[in-house]
């Protein structure tokens, strides 16, 4: 490789390291790097095997959430994680590991599609172009990406298999009893042998193929299914729970969302909610994240309950407080509930209170009214404002279980048909939201937990319900059954045996978490490989029929509705092109008709497994190689449910990506297709890249770029604006563009100021100003080792001094510990002290000392370090060299402090060498002049030693 040695330029700055002298080096190196594979990874089996030395090392599958390739192309924010997974990949690769890093592509989603339909250019190709454009500034950063392995997920060859995943999911269902998902052909023949009950007590034979369909569909983990569903007409798509914003609103768009019933596609999600919660503990993921999971899945224990009403009927509750079974004064029941109507009676009974009626004439007329009301608003916008509790009587009474009493049932918004049974019971004395209500509506309350702060028992003097878990139950004893005197916990336990005992309740756990609406009305997603009969059943494609790729249409977006157009209905692009949609099919009972399933997949589908197909991305028989599969992936001592090593990416996926992302893994691992029953071992949250934007005097951006700082002010254009601080983005004018700095200082330099910026998982503000710094060090760096007037290298043979060794090894004890604990600003910092204690020391470096320090640089700054390493003279990459190692005998201080204490009072201090002997140090200690004193001649009875800290004379 010696012809890219040496840079030709004659100019007089030829050999100082300029921008030009960066770029040269840097598109140089990367030339290399890609005609050589430098950063190929081996793996053990199939196309991409390699070296078995290579192989025989402990690996590190280190990834970064994959970008979507927007049209606008990068800031320098986007790649604060993309280098910082590449610097710790290097450090790795250097220290012994076979490496696995790449990046691909999410390519499917919203964006490319409007633009389509702005345009009329076809999302492929606009969505090519840009991850065309982002490859080359990726490239510019000079990221060790192992090319082979990289895909787009809108890859026909790629979505073949997410289309695949999809199939296996749907022809699985779960078996609660063995705790995992199994194939859905065992559930059939368990139904045909009659070794299972089928549902409703039927002869699995006498089911014709549509009852047997629907059978199978309410097991089936992918199900169709016409519950509510978030209806978005301003979009002209449904969207799931996690798409719709705190306030009811499309979180893209942020337009109304409404409650519609629809056949969609959902994924049964909720038969993992244990496994989900459970799995979390073992996985070395920020304590915020898991947390955000475990609020999400939202498990809570508590008992449902059944309230007799009207002659056989029964309305069941979930409560999380049996134990204020006697507190239950009314009953709420979620608008919608499917009781409502057969409970309101024909006239409102007598003596119905005013306030309950909402001034209606009948209840009929009364919960009609209601319930048009409530399905205009979104879940979030109903549960929102607790004091302004809106309700209305239904006219009937039910029983309290307990106390006997009759209870009035309400309907209210505030209580939601998709959690726990739809229906509460209402104990206003201990429960804020009730209470809220009951005061509203002028309904009782009774104090059942003693408040424990002073306000005494009668609720009508207070101003909040009293809330407490480890109080004392009072006013709580009825026919056969007292819990006065016991405290929360044993309350909960006697209430539910007593309801168990009767029939009428038991223990039960309830989830947050509802199954995932997987149907979306778009053009640019994967099609469903699924096909309708003649008589509507829903059949799967083949896999020889696999990829199902997307038509070409004429008109790219869904309908869209007038915003506030509830009563709408999804029109789905694809649904247009009936060519396509009819089609003659053989699924291996002769040619029928079929349809075909017309909406697409959500854009989460994609990077539900891409971390697989990295390991293995041309194989055109399976998804992943199993052998592959377990070698990246697999399960081991410190990650026992196996995943990647390392995943990098924001904090704004907490639940959406990486809950949908676990579910997939956990179907593949149930049906054996992989040996990871996790995508992700460890998680880490980089911080964000914000910036600067300014404000002119109407509030309006200006470009940032433009603004001036003088006088302790900010000008544009003469005129004083505003400072603040905000996200890097086209919106607030103040983007910066990888591009412009890797233009004026060099990718290394970029690279090195992202890193050094702070810690990694800490926002930081972007200052233009500031880059020079890191500039300046790898200037100074250069200098250390290139001669600027001849270009020649200036290192001398010999032994280094013994201040340079100490400097040497503290950097790379230091650095080498920071870069493998995703410290790199610290590490930076180290490399900086080094790097100026040898500029100032003024000497020339012995060879030893500067090619440490060159590999010590080279995670960071591999540009510059492959460069210095070749022009030392070496001929393989730097990339492969192994990180140096410290020698301890350097690292330690040179002195520490020992402390000699007299009779337990200190009254000395010594510096001693930490390697000192316990008999020097006493010999030490005993001689000090301070110490002698101290003793005034007294007998020494004891001497501790503790060296090299601690001595302590007892007389
Ligand atoms: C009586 C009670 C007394 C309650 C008390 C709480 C405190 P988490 O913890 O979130 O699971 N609830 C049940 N289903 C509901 C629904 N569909 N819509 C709105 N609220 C509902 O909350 C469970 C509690 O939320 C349940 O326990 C119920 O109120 C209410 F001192 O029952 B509780």
């Amino acid at each position: 490789m010696s012809e890219t040695n040496t840079p030709a330029p004659e100019a007089a700055e030829a050999h100082r390291y300029t921008a030009a002298m960066a770029a040269d080096i840097e598109a140089r190196w990367q030339d290399v790097w890609d005609a050589q594979g430098t950063y190929e990874a081996p793996n053990p089996a199939g196309d991409l095997a390699g070296d078995p030395a290579v192989v025989a090392r402990p690996k590190k599958f280190i990834m970064d959430m994959f970008p979507y390739p927007s049209g606008a192309g990068l800031h320098v924010g986007h790649p604060l994680g993309y280098i910082a997974t590449d610097v710790y990949a290097r450090h790795q690769r250097m220290t012994g590991h076979n490496v696995l890093h790449t990046l691909g592509f999410d390519a499917f989603g919203l964006p490319a599609e409007q633009y389509a339909v702005q345009t009329g250019t076809h999302p492929r190709v606009s969505t090519e172009a840009n991850i065309e454009n982002m490859k080359v500034q990726l490239r510019r950063l000079g990221l060790g990406h192992d090319k082979r392995r990289s895909f787009a997920t809108i890859d026909p060859e790629y979505y073949k298999w997410t289309q695949w995943i999809f199939l296996q999911i749907y022809n699985s269902w779960y078996d609660t009893g063995a705790g995992r998902a199994r194939p859905i052909a065992e559930l059939v023949a368990a139904f045909e042998d009659g070794s299972r009950e089928v549902p409703g007590g039927r002869a699995w034979g006498a089911l014709d193929p549509a009852a047997r369909a629907e059978v199978l569909n309410g097991f089936r983990l992918a199900y169709a299914s016409d519950a509510p569903v978030n209806w978005c007409p301003g979009l002209g798509t449904v969207l799931a729970n996690e798409e719709v914003t705190a306030d009811g609103r499309s979180e893209r768009g942020n337009f109304p969302v409404f409650k519609s019933k629809l056949s969609q596609w959902n994924m049964r999600i909720t038969a993992y909610a244990d496994r989900l919660l459970d799995d979390l503990d073992a996985l070395d993921w920020p304590e915020a994240i898991k947390l955000q999971q475990r609020n999400w899945i939202g498990r809570s224990e508590g008992a449902r309950v059944d309230f007799a009403v009207g002659g056989s009927g029964a309305i069941t509750v979930f409560t999380t407080r049996p134990d204020t079974l006697f507190g239950a004064t009314y009953m709420v029941l979620a608008p919608e509930h499917e009781l409502v109507s057969s409970i309101v009676p024909a006239q409102w009974p007598e003596g119905t209170h005013p306030v309950w009626t909402g001034g209606h004439a009948t209840p009929a007329e009364a919960v009609n009214e209601y319930r048009k009301q409530a399905a205009s608003k979104s879940d979030v916008e109903r549960q929102a404002d607790a004091k302004d509790k809106t309700g209305v009587f239904t006219g009937a009474y039910a029983t309290n279980p307990v106390s006997g009493e009759p209870v009035p049932v309400f309907i209210a918004d505030y209580v939601l048909m998709g959690y726990g049974t739809g229906a509460i019971m209402a104990v206003p004395a201990h429960d804020s939201r009730d209470f809220a209500f009951a005061r509203a509506f002028e309904l009782p309350m009774r104090c059942v937990v003693e408040p424990t702060d002073g306000r005494g028992t009668d609720p009508a003097e207070w101003d909040d319900a009293f809330v407490s878990y480890d109080a004392k139950l009072v006013d709580s004893a009825g026919e056969g059954i007292s819990l006065d005197g016991l405290g929360v916990v044993e309350a909960k336990a006697a209430v539910t045996e007593w309801l168990a005992a009767r029939g009428i309740g038991e223990g039960t756990v309830n989830f947050r978490l509802r199954d995932w609406l997987f149907s979306r009305q778009r053009y640019w997603g994967e099609p469903f490989p699924i096909v309708y009969g003649e008589d509507g059943v829903a059949h799967p494609l083949p896999e020889s029929m696999l990829p199902l790729e997307l038509p070409e249409v004429e008109d790219y977006s869904p309908r869209t509705f007038a915003p506030d157009d509830a009563a709408s209905k999804p029109e789905t692009p694809l649904s247009r092109n009936e060519d396509w949609v009819n089609v003659e099919l053989d699924l291996g009972d002769g040619v029928k008709r079929y349809r075909r399933e017309t909406n697409t997949m959500p854009n989460w589908a994609g990077s539900c497994w891409y971390e697989l197909r990295y390991l293995d991305p041309h194989n055109s028989r399976a998804l992943v190689d199993p052998a592959i599969e377990q070698y990246w992936m697999g399960p081991s001592e410190n990650a026992p449910h196996g995943g990647v090593d390392l995943y990098v990416g924001g904090a704004e996926h907490a639940v959406l990506h990486l809950l949908y992302a676990r579910f997939w893994s956990k179907v593949l691992f149930d049906l054996g297709h992989v040996s990871s029953a996790e995508p992700f071992h460890k998680l880490f949250n980089q911080g964000m890249i914000q910036a600067y934007a300014y404000t002119d005097a109407r509030g309006v951006y200006v470009p940032a770029a433009e603004v001036e700082e003088r006088d302790g002010g900010y000008f544009h254009q003469g005129e004083p604006v505003k400072r603040e601080h905000g996200k890097m983005g086209k919106s607030l004018k103040n983007a910066v563009t990888p591009d412009e700095i890797c233009e004026e200082y060099g990718a290394d330099t970029l690279r090195l100021y992202e890193m050094a910026m702070g810690p990694l998982d800490v926002s930081r503000p972007w200052d233009t100003r500031a880059v020079v710094g890191q500039y300046r060090l790898l200037q100074r760096l250069w200098r250390n080792i290139v001669d600027e007037e001849t270009g020649k290298v200036t290192v001398v043979d010999g032994e280094p001094a013994e201040d340079t060794l100490r400097a040497l090894h503290k950097a790379i004890d230091g650095a080498g510990g920071d870069l493998a604990g995703l410290r790199f600003n610290t590490a930076i910092a180290k490399i900086t002290e080094l790097n100026n204690f040898l500029t100032k020391a003024g000497r020339p470096l012995e060879r030893s000392v500067a090619e440490r320090l060159v590999l010590l640089v080279a995670p960071l700054a591999p540009h510059i370090a492959e460069e210095l390493w070749h022009r030392l003279g070496h001929e393989d990459s730097v990339v492969h060299q192994d990180f140096p190692v410290a020698d301890p005998a350097y690292v330690v201080d040179e002195t520490v402090t020992c402390v000699v204490q007299v009779k337990g009072k200190v009254k000395a201090r010594l510096e001693v060498p930490p390697t000192i002997s316990d008999a020097e140090l006493e010999q030490l200690a005993t001689a000090d002049a301070g110490v002698v004193a101290a003793l005034g001649g007294a007998e020494i009875r004891k001497v501790i030693v503790r060296a090299p800290k601690l001595v302590n004379i007892v007389i």
